[in-house]
């Protein structure tokens, strides 16, 4: 059993967290291609480390661009604990490149997908009065520049309780 998940923060090629979700003995993810959300969703940045969020509110914002993974059953999991502060919502994309065909889900209209991603919800409301983006990049958008955990000394699990504390109701 395989899912694809949609990401667009931190998990993407070349972004911080990459690496947790592509050198994870916890299970496998392969890189299906680039997509756009079929909705629009508000993509903020927040927090001192510049964390990157879809709050979960549909129909406002922008189409999000981001990366699609097929993952199996054990890196769902990985993933779930590891964005415990988001909720994964299913939600569909459009495929703008795919670089295997026999990963997306083989239906008539290849070219839309239905996936997971994380998304925010009881989320605080002044994060509405932040920026909406179209995509997020740690290291091409100087506004997104993510501080690296080492440099502060924090664990990933300091960092969720940070989030939690942060960003939620
Ligand atoms: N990690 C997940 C959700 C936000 C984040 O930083 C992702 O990259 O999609």
């Amino acid at each position: 059993m395989s899912h694809l998940v949609f990401t667009y923060g931190t998990l993407q090629n070349g972004q911080p967290f990459h690496e947790l979700m592509t050198k994870s003995e916890k299970g496998h993810a392969t890189f299906v291609g680039k997509a756009k959300t079929v909705e629009k969703w508000p993509l903020v940045v927040a927090t001192k480390f510049n964390i990157p969020f879809v709050l979960d509110k549909p129909g406002v914002g922008h189409h999000i661009l981001g990366e699609v993974y097929r993952v199996d059953e054990e890196m769902l999991h990985f993933l779930d604990e590891l964005e415990n502060t988001y909720q994964r919502i299913c939600i569909t994309v459009t495929m703008e490149t795919v670089v295997n065909k026999a990963d997306t889900s083989g239906k008539s209209n290849s070219a839309i997908q239905e996936c997971y991603f994380y998304a925010l919800q009881n989320y605080k409301d002044e994060l509405l009065d932040l920026t909406f983006n179209e995509k997020y990049d740690a290291y091409g958008n100087p506004n997104h520049a993510h501080v690296p955990l080492e440099k502060v000394d924090m664990s990933i699990e300091d960092l969720k309780d940070y989030m939690n504390k942060s960003v939620k109701q």
